[in-house]
């Protein structure tokens, strides 16, 4: 079916456009993917890398992987598919983005409801007191060697501003996601393999409230099940082609 035969069944008069993000959404942007052909996840273990076991026993190494990923970053700018969803907020038709991403390019992409549910990679912070810091400029993450203590309490080596597998998301983002997935009525699910909680769960939530489901991907996920609408391919293609066709249905329910 093409995108303005479904949208056409869409029995709705007004669009609350809710979007779930993960890795896929930066590739075009030169950021690698996790899980998938050429996901980090192929070279290195997730266990020595992404959690606070990891970081305490070999903090050199964690640092490391994260200085390789911000070199990258630093070349990256946003990709027709994060304009995209700048757009559709621009047109009034989006509650919020929740990214999974670490990034910051839908920031730069000049979007402003942004939940940035598993942290931000562009910060560091202290485990033992309030300190953070921004280290994304060349001069800071450049300095391969030191590993950062933290300049305030000077007990701990700082780390990123991200959240770990074992670690609790922040509670306020959580509840703020769950809230803008029950208030949509239409989700988009982009570029997120859908295989880490409690993220994976925000389909269903919105599946138990009858909001439509619409995934963007290049292959099958676990959500594919549930979604009712996947089109396959890059979302930096796809996304907008879609989102272009959303606002000018939704220009043409405004105006009867
Ligand atoms: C394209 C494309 C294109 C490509 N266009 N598409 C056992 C022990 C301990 C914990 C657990 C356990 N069992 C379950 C858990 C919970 C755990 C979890 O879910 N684990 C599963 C993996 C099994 N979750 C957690 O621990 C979370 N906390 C939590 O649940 O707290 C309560 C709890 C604690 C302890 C025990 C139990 C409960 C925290 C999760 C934190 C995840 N952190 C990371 C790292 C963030 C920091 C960093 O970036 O360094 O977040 S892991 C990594 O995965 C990252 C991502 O945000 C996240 C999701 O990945 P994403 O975005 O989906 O990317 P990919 O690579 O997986 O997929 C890319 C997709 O794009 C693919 O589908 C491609 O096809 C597609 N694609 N190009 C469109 N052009």
């Amino acid at each position: 079916m093409d995108i303005d035969s479904i949208l056409k069944e869409l029995d709705v008069s007004e669009i609350k456009i809710v979007s779930v993000v993960g890795a896929g959404i930066s590739k075009a942007s030169g950021m690698p993917t996790f899980r998938g052909e050429d996901g980090m996840w192929n070279n290195y273990r997730a266990t020595d890398l992404a959690t606070p076991f990891a970081f305490q026993r070999d903090p050199k190494i964690v640092w490391e992987w994260y200085r390789a990923r911000m070199r990258i970053l630093l070349e990256a700018k946003p990709n027709p598919a994060h304009e995209a969803l700048t757009n559709l907020e621009k047109e009034g038709l989006s509650i919020g983005i929740i990214t999974q991403n670490v990034d910051g390019l839908h920031e730069i992409a000049e979007s402003k409801n942004i939940i940035e549910i598993h942290g931000r990679i562009r910060y560091a912070r202290c485990n033992s007191c309030d300190y953070i810091e921004r280290w994304d400029s060349e001069e800071k993450s450049l300095k391969d060697r030191e590993l950062p203590y933290c300049p305030n309490c000077k007990n701990q080596i700082i780390r990123p501003d991200v959240v770990w597998f074992g670690e609790q998301l922040a509670s306020q983002r959580w509840n703020k996601a769950v809230e803008w997935t029950l208030n949509a009525n239409i989700m988009l699910v982009i570029g997120t393999s859908g295989v880490v909680a409690p993220v994976s769960s925000l389909p269903d939530f919105a599946k138990q409230n009858n909001t439509k489901i619409f995934e963007f991907n290049i292959e099958e996920t676990p959500i594919t099940s549930i979604s009712d609408h996947s089109i396959f391919g890059p979302c930096e293609k796809t996304l907008p082609t879609f989102t272009r066709k959303i606002i000018e249905f939704s220009r043409g329910l405004k105006n009867g």
